[in-house]
């Protein structure tokens, strides 16, 4: 199949933004995300020629805005040396198609920027199957557009009947493939599966780090369990979960893994392509929820995890909120933070500050979810304190003549094989 789909936005050098601010949007929203979409171009690699905030007072279905101020628009980008038109709000494939039929120019929207960035980054076969899958699917209503691009390149004129033929060819072969995709994914998933079933067998409690892209949540992994994720400034640096082991005070073990970051206005398709990814979210005993102190928006970004989350079936979970990057912050957006998250802790994944604060809480969380029960074996059960040592928590134990009397935890699951020596 041709590779309009992938190759197109990898041409492109200079961006010229649009943001919106649509009637009924909080007054500065528009302008903050278009920020946000000014990060997230530049980190394809694009280079920004300017940003405009528009005013809209209703949309119009053709172009979203009025014609005379799309003119202006496109005026002033071929002024600028654009090669691409990116709106921060989503357009319908026709506006998409009347932008690039008016401005000459490639015309994409941040759900097409973010679907790129998600290209861009995935290297496991599951992601690299999940992000194909969404981008497939994003493609489709979208074909027209391609096939316009694709005839200029082969030199042909508008479209006719032979166009119409070309496009009905595109979309059965993106059809064809995203029903090839679902099947692929569906094993990798059932594989996955298998070995987070395996990890069940040994029942340890679990907990999932969360949060908007970009909050810490690798570096907090690392730091708490020697793993070596990959951290780093850009945005979406994580697509593959990763879990790890910890072992808290009193030989407590939890696993904990490290997910995807969140963003404003995540295409759907991509949030349902993840959905096996992010089962592990769903599984979790609790959640971990990584807020960048620093981040002027944050607030934005506590509120689209809780929504994802939500989305994603995860809303009710016990959730520990964890303020990052402490280290650099100003008393200002401390008090900031803490008006946000009245309960919140305040870490530094970097240098480690808070991090015996929030160990010592995930303890209680699995305290919590785990009563403390008395258990009596005997001495020659050795196997049965050992189990209790590793898959639970010994709150403490004591030689009696006859047997070992022991106060701990264990995991629900484990219950059939302590229940004889439970204590009533
Ligand atoms: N100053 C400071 N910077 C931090 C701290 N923790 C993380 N960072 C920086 O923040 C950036 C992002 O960190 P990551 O751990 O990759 O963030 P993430 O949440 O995993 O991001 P995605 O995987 O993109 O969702 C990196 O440049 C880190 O060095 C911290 O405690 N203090
Ligand atoms: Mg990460």
């Amino acid at each position: 199949m041709a590779d309009f789909l992938t190759d197109k936005p990898a041409q492109l050098e200079r961006a010229f933004l649009v943001g919106v601010q649509m009637p009924g949007m909080a007054a500065g929203e528009a302008a903050e995300l278009l920020l946000e979409l000014k990060e997230l171009v530049e980190n394809l690699r694009i280079t920004v020629a300017r940003t405009e905030l528009v005013n809209l007072r209703r949309a119009t279905p053709a172009l979203l805005l009025g014609s005379g101020k799309a003119q202006e628009l496109v005026d002033l980008a071929k002024a600028d040396g654009a090669d691409v038109i990116v709106f921060d709000e989503a357009l319908s494939p026709a506006q998409q198609r009347n932008w690039e039929k008016l401005s000459g120019l490639a015309v994409i929207d941040r759900q097409e920027v973010i679907l790129e960035i998600f290209a861009d980054r995935a290297h496991t076969r599951e992601a690299i199957l999940q992000v194909a899958l969404a981008r497939m699917e994003y493609s489709l209503p979208r074909l027209t557009r391609a096939w316009t691009h694709l005839s200029r390149q082969r030199g042909k004129g508008a479209m006719g009947g032979e166009g119409e033929t070309q496009l009905e060819n595109d979309r059965r072969t993106v059809r064809d493939r995203i029903t090839h995709l679902k099947v692929e994914l569906d094993s990798v998933v059932k594989q996955r599966d298998v070995q987070r079933r395996k990890r069940q067998r040994v029942p340890i409690p679990t907990c999932a780090i969360v949060g908007y892209t970009n909050a810490g949540k690798s570096t907090l992994l690392n730091t708490l369990t020697g793993a070596q994720v990959l951290a780093a400034d850009k945005l979406f640096a994580t697509l593959d979960p990763t879990t790890r082991q910890l072992a808290l005070r009193g030989n407590q073990k939890l696993l904990v893994t490290d997910t995807v970051g969140f963003i404003r206005r995540l295409p759907h398709g991509l949030v349902e392509a993840f959905k096996a990814t992010l089962e592990e979210v769903v599984v979790a005993d609790f959640l971990i929820h990584v807020l960048d102190v620093l981040n002027p928006n944050v607030e934005h970004h506590h509120a689209t995890t809780l929504a994802v989350l939500a989305e994603l079936g995860a809303g009710g979970k016990t959730m520990v909120t964890v303020f990052n990057k402490v280290d650099a912050a100003t008393p200002a957006m401390l008090s900031r933070a803490r008006r946000l998250a009245p309960d919140a802790l305040f870490v530094s994944a970097l240098t480690r500050i808070g991090l015996d604060t929030l160990e010592g809480r995930c303890l209680e969380l699995i305290a919590e979810a785990h009563e403390a029960t008395e258990l009596l074996v005997p001495h020659r059960r050795y196997d049965v304190i050992a189990r209790l040592y590793a898959v639970g928590h010994v709150q403490s134990e004591e030689q009696l003549d006859e047997a070992v009397r022991l106060i701990g935890r264990f995991p629900a699951t484990q219950a059939a094989f302590f229940a004889p020596f439970v204590v009533k």
